[in-house]
């Protein structure tokens, strides 16, 4: 009888045990994909008011008038859609020594999560249109429709449909300061180093909560043109090469393979270097690159007066805005 007994709980154990080892196979976290919801909602009217609205401030240049009322409405703005929304003043020396104060604006949502996804883009806009065909226009600020504000746009439309839709994920949205005083070129170009994102340096070494992290970022630089391709730059590629395959597969996904090509575009010293290298948070620019424009890789107008309401596209801004949307909502 004691054999049988011993017998059968020999079995048994067994039993368990290839269960066991049989559920384990099935149950392999990492082959279990996650079923892709495409999201539809962004409204590319209200993407567009809030470009429009930027821009009817004037140039946002740091120390002027249009700039400090500029960030009035943005805070207030990141106030009203995001669970948290603060300024985080600093200052900075820009290429010609001057010490200038900046501003970065940033707006959180579901604080308390740990899991997070970093959105940004450059809210002032040059003091300089030192790409200008005309040369008496080189010093002149621009109003900064596309490098500037079509990515700020964008966001603040992000923001209003996490208002209305939870992402399910922390998110911040930070809109640097600063990032495009760098040293105008021409006759006593001095070559300096890092004088661009002077507000994503500062950030990235004083995160607005000490030991910020997050499982990305992503940069909007010039997400307004018509028809613009976002090529997958250099830095991008070389820091965050899983998520710009990510982003760009999701663009696909959803429609827009026009608009993101799977195609190199060139090394971009923008805010989204400044955090890969400080930081270690693996970020992506989506910025349009093209090999077509007279001014190298961007568009047209860049840093030319021109870069006014003229060059900015609802299209362009959907398909950038439903890209991130569907980013966020399918992390
Ligand atoms: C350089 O041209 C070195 N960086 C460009 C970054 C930028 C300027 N983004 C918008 N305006
Ligand atoms: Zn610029």
């Amino acid at each position: 009888m004691k054999t049988r007994k011993i017998w059968f709980s020999i079995a048994a154990i067994t039993m368990i045990i290839i269960g066991s080892c049989d559920s384990g196979h099935e149950k392999k976290p990492e082959k279990k994909e996650k079923e892709f919801i495409v999201h539809h909602e962004f409204d590319a009217d209200s993407a567009y008011h809030f470009v429009e609205k930027q821009v009817a401030f004037g140039p946002r240049v740091p120390g002027s008038q249009a700039h400090e009322n500029c960030r009035i409405y943005l805070t207030a703005k990141l106030s009203d859609y995001a669970d948290k929304a603060i300024v985080q003043p600093f200052k900075a020396r820009v290429f010609n020594g001057t010490i200038m104060n900046g501003y970065n604006i940033i707006g959180s949502f579901d604080t308390l999560n740990t899991k997070r996804i970093l959105l940004c883009a450059h809210w002032d806009s040059r003091p300089f249109a030192d790409y200008d065909p005309d040369p008496e226009k080189h010093n002149q600020a621009i109003d900064g429709a596309n490098d500037g504000a079509s990515g700020v746009g964008v966001l603040l439309e992000a923001a209003r449909q996490f208002k209305i839709r939870k992402p399910g994920i922390g998110v911040d949205i930070i809109f640097f300061d600063l990032e495009d005083y760098g040293e105008p070129s021409g006759d006593q170009f001095s070559g300096k180093p890092d004088t661009w994102g002077l507000g994503s340096q500062y950030w990235s070494r004083n995160p607005h909560k000490p030991g910020y992290t997050a499982r990305f970022g992503m940069l909007l630089d010039m997400v307004g043109n018509e028809e613009a391709t976002f090529l997958m730059e250099g830095f991008s590629m070389e820091y965050a090469p899983k998520i710009v395959r990510k982003v760009w597969t999701i663009a696909g996904r959803i429609g827009f393979s026009n608009y993101f090509l799977f195609k190199d575009g060139g090394y971009i010293t923008d805010d989204h270097y400044y955090i890969n290298k400080i930081t270690g948070i693996p970020t992506i620019n989506i910025i349009h690159l093209t090999d077509k424009s007279p001014n190298g890789s961007f568009f047209n107008e860049w840093h030319t007066i021109s870069d006014n309401m003229a060059v900015i596209d609802r299209k362009t801004l959907q398909v950038v805005g439903l890209t991130v949307l569907n980013t966020v909502y399918n992390e």
